[in-house]
């Protein structure tokens, strides 16, 4: 075993090259040294990978396609966008991963995604690569027009490059049923072909049941195997959580189920936050201000006056057992940690990628809170997405039933395989567990490929 001094060097090294041969790309910068902190002490013990330099070669995208979109709004003007696709690694799979649709996407994020995405995947056990793409299109106050001309003008460039075995995109953020069923529509139309070339559809063209609420489902699943695995559970918990999308809602939908009490909410405008805790009515309500009005969290004040609105702020002051951050990168920091622990926070579970910046994440680590990384986390998305893949397949639909205790039964082997490799401590660490099992996964393919 690698001593630590040794270690740490190694990892500086490592890291110095990592910044030099990637300028300006702070949250990849940020993925990678989440993970090569966890992974090099095994690195080292196997020497057979660092002669193969996977860690250098697993940090370098199989490729990345930049492109432009070009569209005209409502009032006739042209306009353009920069797009990606970002095709990490396919070591195990044909790519897949979600596209992003925000004005914060970079290529630097994308990376990062991309990055996670491969190792997530792994954990998972299904055969799938890591992907990610996305543009920095706005959809905020567009109409369904100006969405379905850009959706069809993006995919009039990426058809080229995706493929059911070859790369599989599907949502993120700012991309839902209705922005995959105009990439769909736009790709069946191009190739004359009818495959599942894309995850997350409609349930009338091969979308899966249980494929909306998977994240913030999983997410929740796998919180409750952390405190299973010492003896608790999610009933009776007070939960803050963080977003208003597609991972929040479905994670205060499966709280409800367990008997926890969510409490609070948010968007990019400020957090709301119900000490009577959000029950199943006001979710309704919430899910028809976000996914059918697309209006902002506040409006959640109007309806239930006891709720307060915490303008311009996230969740992480109020006082709970359980966060679960389900927004986006970096929106949980160190001084937001501090404040969690010293209100007694048992468990943090990332709904989101990398919501958590790494000093907080370290924070959580040193203080004995159970934490689950991203990576194994959110995982029961895409993990649904790969199950969605199986029926295209078998031109089969499975029972909502038979999906959600597939997807169950993966958050349960996900958990098992952070265990494996993250015990040791007082608590689990999930970080190393997650980090070093997908690790192994990609790095053992790879090694089987020689030098590609
Ligand atoms: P949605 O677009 O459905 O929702 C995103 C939510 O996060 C909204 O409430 C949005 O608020 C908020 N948000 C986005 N950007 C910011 C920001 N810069 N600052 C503050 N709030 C922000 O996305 P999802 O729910 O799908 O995704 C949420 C997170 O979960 C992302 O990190 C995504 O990568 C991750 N994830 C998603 C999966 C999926 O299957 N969808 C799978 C695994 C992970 P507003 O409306 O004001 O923008
Ligand atoms: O970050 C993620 O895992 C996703 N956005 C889902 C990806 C997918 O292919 O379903």
């Amino acid at each position: 075993m690698a001593n630590s001094q040794a270690v740490k060097k190694e990892v500086e090294e490592f890291m110095t090259g990592l910044h030099n041969r990637n300028p300006y790309e702070p949250e990849f910068h940020q993925a990678v040294q989440e993970l090569v902190e966890t992974v090099m002490p095994y690195y080292l013990d196997h020497q057979q990978y660092r002669r193969w330099r996977i860690l250098e070669r697993m940090t370098e995208p199989d490729r990345v396609i930049m492109f432009r979109v070009t569209w005209s709004d409502d009032d006739g003007e042209i306009r353009a966008n920069k797009a990606w696709r970002v095709q990490f690694n396919n070591a195990i799979g044909p790519y897949k991963g979600g596209m992003r649709f925000h004005p914060s996407v970079t290529l630097s994020v994308l990376k990062f995604l991309g990055f996670e995405q491969c190792f997530k995947n792994a954990l998972t056990g299904l055969p799938m690569g890591g992907a990610k793409g996305g543009s920095n299109f706005n959809p905020k106050g567009r109409s369904d027009v100006e969405i379905m001309r850009f959706c069809h003008s993006l995919m009039t460039e990426l058809f080229r490059h995706i493929g059911e075995s070859r790369d599989v995109p599907a949502g993120d953020i700012g991309v839902g049923a209705r922005e995959i069923g105009y990439m769909f529509g736009q790709y069946k139309r191009l190739e004359n072909n009818f495959v599942g070339v894309l995850t997350g559809k409609g349930l009338e063209f091969g979308g899966s049941l249980i494929r909306k609420e998977a994240t913030g489902y999983g997410t929740v699943y796998f919180a409750q195997n952390m405190l299973n695995h010492i003896g608790d559970s999610v009933e009776g918990k007070d939960v803050v959580i963080s977003g208003s999308g597609n991972v929040a809602t479905y994670a205060v939908e499966k709280v409800l189920h367990y008997g926890g009490k969510p409490l609070t909410l948010s968007d990019s405008g400020g957090s709301i936050y119900d000490p009577d805790g959000i029950d199943e009515e006001k979710l309704e309500f919430i899910k028809d201000i976000k996914e059918v009005r697309r209006g902002r969290i506040s409006e959640y004040t109007d309806k239930y006056s006891t709720a307060k609105y915490l303008e311009g702020k996230r969740p992480w002051g109020v006082k709970c057992d359980i966060a679960l951050p389900c927004a986006t990168q970096n929106e949980l920091d160190l001084d937001a940690a501090k404040e969690l622990v010293s209100n007694g926070v048992k468990l943090v579970a990332e709904g989101a990628n990398m919501p958590s910046t790494l000093d907080a994440v370290h924070h959580f680590l040193g203080n004995n809170v159970l934490f689950g990384p991203a990576k194994a986390a959110n995982a029961g998305g895409v993990a649904c997405s790969g199950l969605e893949q199986s029926q295209n397949s078998l031109r089969i639909s499975w029972s909502a039933e038979e999906v959600d205790q597939r997807l169950q039964d993966i958050m349960k082997g996900i958990h098992s395989k952070c265990v494996k490799f993250g015990e040791g401590g007082e608590n689990v660490n999930y970080v190393q567990g997650a980090n070093i099992a997908g690790f192994e996964k990609i790095a053992a393919a790879m090694t089987s490929y020689g030098v590609t």
